[in-house]
C-alpha cells in the first residue's frame, strides 16, 4: 500500500512524545513509503529543543518490534499463563460486548464492570476521551486515577488554589536559587534540567532534598539527605528559621496570604531547628542556611515532585512546601515560586470531552486499591470484569501478590488492550493489539511546560492494531449506544479546544500546521506575580479554612510516615529498612522494561544499601538478596553506593515481573495504605527487610520463576 505519495519520496510528519513525563518532546518522523525510517526531536520546539531521552530516541525499534501485539487473542491456557490464540476483531468485540451486556443485567448490575488505566499515552484523545464517554454511559464504576500525583495536587491545591498552576518552565534560566525537592530532574524532567544547568551558568546554585543520592543529587551543589517522609518537618524548620531571623517579604505575607500570624506562631513556637533535625536527620546549620540561601537568593524556584508524595503525610508535605515561595516573595519573579506542574494553565474542555454527567451515577474504586477491589473487600458489587489499557497494573500497582491473585480469579473477565505481552496481558480473557504513538492522532498539554501540540499519525497502524478511541467506538455500536456520543478524533479535537481563554485562538487547523501553539498566556508568565490566587479568600492561605472542614489541620503540620521504624516499633523489630523504589531512567515506569536495549542498559534489579546496613546482613556488593517484607518479596543484587544513608534501602526500577529471577519486583513489598489527601499512593512508605540468597541459576527462566 503506498499512501504516502510517490514511491521513495520522504515526508516529515510533526509527532508528539506520548510518554507519562513532564517534558511532552515534539517529535519528527521521517517516513519513506509508508515506513517511519526515521524519528528526532524537533530543534524547533522552545522547551524540548531536539533533543530526545535515551529512551524516546529509539521509539521506532518499538514501533517495529517483532514483539508487538498484532492482532486480537483469546485464551487458551490458565490465567496468567500467557497462552493464547489468535481470533478476529470481530469475536473480541462481540465477546467483550457480550460478555458486557450479560453484567448489565445481572443482579450486579453494570458498576461491576471496572476500568483501569492510567497514562502509558498522555494524549487527550487516546488516555481520556471516549474510554470515559463509554464507561459512563455503561453506568461502570468510576475510577479515581491517584497511583501517580493526586496526594500532592491536592495539598498544593489547598495552599495556592489550582492544584496545577506554577512557575513557568521558561523563567527557569533566570533564577539564583534552585531546589529540586523529591524530584530527580535530571531523568525524569531533563529539559528543565537543562533549564536548571543554564540558570548555574549564570551563577545559579542548584539544591537536591531527596534522601536518596539520586543522579540529580549526585550533579546538584548541595545536596540535603533527609529521612523518608519527613519533608513537611524540614519546610517548618526554614519558616521557624526564616521568621526567627526576619527574612520574610512582609510585603508580599500582608498582600497576599491568609494566616500568616497563626502560621508564624506556630514553627516559632514547634519546629525550632534542633527539633527538626531531630525528625529530619539534617543538620541544624543545613537547616539554617538553607533558609537563609532560600529566602535571600531570588528569584528562587522550588522544584517539588513526587518524592514526598509518595508517604502517608504526602498531601500535607506538599501543602506544607507550597507555602514557602509565598513567606519568601518568590512568586514575584518569573521562573520563580513552585513548580509542581503546569498542567491546570490549560483550559482544554475535560468535562466536554469526558462526559462525568454520562449514565446513571456509580461508585468510584481507588486505583490504588486494585487488589481490595479484586478480592471484593471495597463496598459495592464484586468486580466481574476488568478492562485494563494504557496501564500495566501487574508491575505498577502496590501489594502486587493479591493484584496477581485477583488477576487469576477464575471468574474474572479480563481485556486487556495493549502494545505489547506485559504481565497484565498475562492475565488476559481477550487481549486486543494497541496502535503506537505513530500509527494514531492525537492532542496533547503538558504538565512540564505551555504548549498545545498536534500527533499527526506518521504510518499506518501495525497489523490489525487498532487506538483505544477506535475500540470504544465499536464497542458503543455493539452496545446500541448514541452514535453521535462517538464522534470522530477531529470532532473530539475541537470539543477539546473550545474550553477557554488559555486556548483562544488555538484550533485544530492551526495544530495541523504548526504542531505546537503556546497557550495564550504571557511572554513573561508568573502566575502569583499580582499577589491574587485562585483560592477561595484569593489568596496563598497558609491557613486554610477548607482544609479544616475537611477534616484536616488547618495549618502545615508534620505527618509521619506509615511505616517508620522510630514510630513503628511493631514493625521495626523484624523491618527496619525504608524502601524507596523510583522509576530507572532506562525505563518509563515499566514501559521499555521488556527492550532489550534498555533492559540490558539498566541490567539487573539492585537494592541500595548502606556499607552498615550490609555488613549487619552478611551482604556484599553483587551479591543476590531477598528484599522482603509481610506482603511480599522480590530479588535484587546488593548496590554498595555510598548513595544511602544507614536505614534506607533503594531498588530504583519498575521492572517486568516475569523478565526478573523470582518473578516479582519491587510492587510486591509496597501496600495500599493510602496518602493524607487525594486517595494518593505510598509507595515508597515502606518497611522491609533483607536477606542473602543463592544467585540464581544461569538458565532459570524468568518466567518459570514466575509461574513456578
Ligand atoms: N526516565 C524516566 N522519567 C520519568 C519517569 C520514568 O519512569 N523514567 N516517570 C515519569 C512519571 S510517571 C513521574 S510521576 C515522574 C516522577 O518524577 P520524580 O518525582 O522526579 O521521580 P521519582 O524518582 O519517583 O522521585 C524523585 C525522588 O524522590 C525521592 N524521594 C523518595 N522519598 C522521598 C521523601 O520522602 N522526600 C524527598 N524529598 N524525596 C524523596 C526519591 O529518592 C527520588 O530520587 O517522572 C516522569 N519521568
Ligand atoms: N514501586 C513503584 N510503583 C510505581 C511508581 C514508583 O515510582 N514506584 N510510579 C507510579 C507512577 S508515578 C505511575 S504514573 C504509575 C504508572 O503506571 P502505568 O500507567 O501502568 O505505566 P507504564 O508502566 O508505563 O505502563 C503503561 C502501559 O500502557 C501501554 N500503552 C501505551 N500507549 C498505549 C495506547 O495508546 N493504548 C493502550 N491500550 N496502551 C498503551 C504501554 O505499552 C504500557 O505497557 O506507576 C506507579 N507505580
Ligand atoms: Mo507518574
Amino acid at each position: 500500500m503506498r499512501r504516502n505519495g510517490e514511491p521513495g519520496m520522504e515526508r516529515i510528519v510533526g509527532a508528539v512524545c506520548p510518554l507519562d513525563c513532564p517534558d511532552t518532546c515534539r517529535m519528527l518522523v521521517t517516513v519513506q513509503d509508508g515506513l517511519a525510517v526515521g524519528l528526532r526531536g524537533d530543534p524547533q520546539h522552545s522547551f524540548t529543543r531536539g533533543f530526545l531521552c535515551q529512551k524516546m530516541a529509539r521509539y521506532l525499534e518499538r514501533v517495529y518490534s517483532p514483539d508487538r501485539l498484532l492482532h486480537p487473542m483469546r485464551r487458551t491456557g490458565p490465567k496468567g499463563s500467557g497462552s493464547f490464540e489468535r481470533i478476529s476483531w470481530d469475536e473480541a468485540l462481540d465477546a467483550i460486548a457480550g460478555r458486557f451486556a450479560a453484567i448489565v443485567r445481572s443482579a450486579d448490575g453494570p458498576q461491576a464492570i471496572l476500568p483501569y488505566s492510567y497514562y502509558g499515552t498522555m494524549g487527550k484523545l487516546q488516555a481520556s476521551s471516549l474510554d470515559r464517554r463509554f464507561f459512563h454511559r455503561l453506568g461502570a464504576s468510576r475510577l479515581d486515577r491517584t497511583i501517580c500525583a493526586s496526594a500532592g495536587g491536592v495539598g498544593y491545591e489547598y495552599t495556592v488554589g489550582r492544584g496545577r498552576l506554577g512557575a513557568d518552565p521558561m523563567g527557569v534560566p533566570k533564577c539564583r536559587f534552585i531546589v529540586n525537592w523529591g524530584s530527580n530532574t535530571a531523568h525524569t524532567n531533563s529539559h528543565l534540567w537543562s533549564l536548571m544547568i543554564e540558570a548555574r551558568n549564570r551563577g545559579a546554585t542548584i539544591v537536591t532534598v531527596d534522601p536518596y543520592r539520586s543522579p540529580t543529587a549526585v550533579r546538584s551543589d548541595w545536596h540535603i539527605q533527609p529521612r523518608p517522609g519527613t519533608d513537611a518537618a524540614l519546610a517548618l524548620g526554614l519558616m521557624h528559621v526564616i521568621w526567627r531571623d526576619g527574612l520574610q517579604d512582609d510585603d508580599y505575607l500582608a498582600r497576599s496570604t491568609v494566616g500568616a500570624g497563626l502560621l508564624r506562631d506556630r514553627v516559632l513556637s514547634e519546629y525550632a531547628p534542633g527539633s527538626v533535625a531531630a525528625i529530619t536527620g539534617v543538620d541544624v546549620e543545613t537547616i539554617e542556611r538553607f533558609a537563609h540561601r532560600l529566602a535571600n537568593e531570588q528569584p528562587s524556584l522550588i522544584r517539588l515532585n513526587y518524592g514526598m508524595q509518595r508517604h502517608r503525610g504526602g498531601g500535607m508535605a506538599v501543602r506544607t512546601i507550597a507555602c514557602l515561595p509565598a513567606i519568601v516573595g518568590s512568586w514575584r519573579h518569573q521562573g520563580g515560586g513552585a513548580l509542581l506542574s503546569t498542567s491546570g494553565t490549560y483550559d482544554f474542555a475535560m468535562d466536554r470531552l469526558t462526559r462525568p454527567m454520562l449514565g446513571p451515577p456509580a461508585r468510584t474504586v481507588n486505583m490504588n486499591q486494585l487488589a481490595e477491589a479484586l478480592a471484593g473487600e471495597l463496598p459495592g458489587p464484586p468486580v466481574q470484569a476488568l478492562y485494563v489499557y494504557n496501564c500495566n497494573p501487574a508491575a505498577v500497582a502496590p501489594d502486587q501478590a493479591r493484584v496477581l491473585a485477583g488477576l487469576r480469579r477464575d471468574d474474572l473477565f479480563v481485556v486487556v488492550h495493549e502494545l505489547f505481552a506485559t504481565d497484565t496481558v498475562d492475565h488476559a480473557d481477550i487481549v486486543l493489539p494497541a496502535t503506537s504513538q505513530l500509527e494514531h492522532v492525537d492532542l496533547h498539554g503538558s504538565y512540564g511546560h505551555h504548549d498545545v501540540m498536534y500527533n499527526a499519525p506518521a504510518i499506518a497502524p501495525r497489523g490489525e492494531c487498532r487506538s483505544n478511541n477506535e475500540v470504544f467506538r465499536a464497542l458503543a455500536d455493539r452496545l446500541g449506544f448514541e452514535p453521535e456520543l462517538f464522534p470522530d478524533d477531529a470532532a473530539l479535537i475541537r470539543e477539546a479546544l473550545d474550553g477557554g481563554p488559555s486556548l483562544a485562538e488555538i484550533t485544530l487547523e492551526r495544530l495541523e500546521s504548526e504542531g505546537s501553539i503556546r497557550l495564550k498566556i504571557d511572554t513573561e508568565y508568573a502566575p502569583f506575580a499580582d499577589g491574587v490566587f485562585p483560592t477561595p479568600s484569593g489568596r496563598c492561605e497558609l491557613y486554610s479554612e477548607r482544609m479544616k472542614a475537611d477534616g484536616f489541620d488547618p495549618l502545615p503540620t508534620y505527618t509521619p510516615p506509615a511505616e517508620d521504624p522510630r514510630t513503628r516499633p511493631d514493625l521495626a523489630d523484624r523491618y527496619s529498612l525504608q524502601l524507596l523504589s523510583p522509576p530507572r531512567p532506562q525505563f518509563l515506569n515499566s514501559t521499555f522494561a521488556n527492550s532489550p536495549r534498555h533492559r540490558s542498559a539498566a541490567g539487573d534489579p539492585t537494592v541500595e544499601l548502606s556499607e552498615s546496613d550490609a555488613a549487619s546482613r552478611g551482604l556484599s556488593e553483587g551479591d543476590w538478596a531477598e528484599v522482603f517484607n509481610d506482603r511480599g518479596r522480590f530479588r535484587a543484587r546488593v548496590a554498595l553506593t555510598g548513595n544511602v544513608r544507614q536505614g534506607v534501602a533503594v531498588a530504583a526500577g519498575l521492572y517486568w515481573n516475569k523478565l526478573v529471577p523470582g518473578g516479582s519486583n519491587a510492587n510486591s513489598t509496597s501496600s495500599t495504605v493510602l496518602a493524607d489527601m487525594g486517595g494518593g499512593a505510598t509507595f515508597f512508605d515502606n518497611l522491609v527487610e533483607i536477606r542473602a540468597i543463592d544467585p540464581p541459576h544461569r538458565n532459570e527462566s524468568p518466567s518459570s520463576a514466575l509461574h513456578a
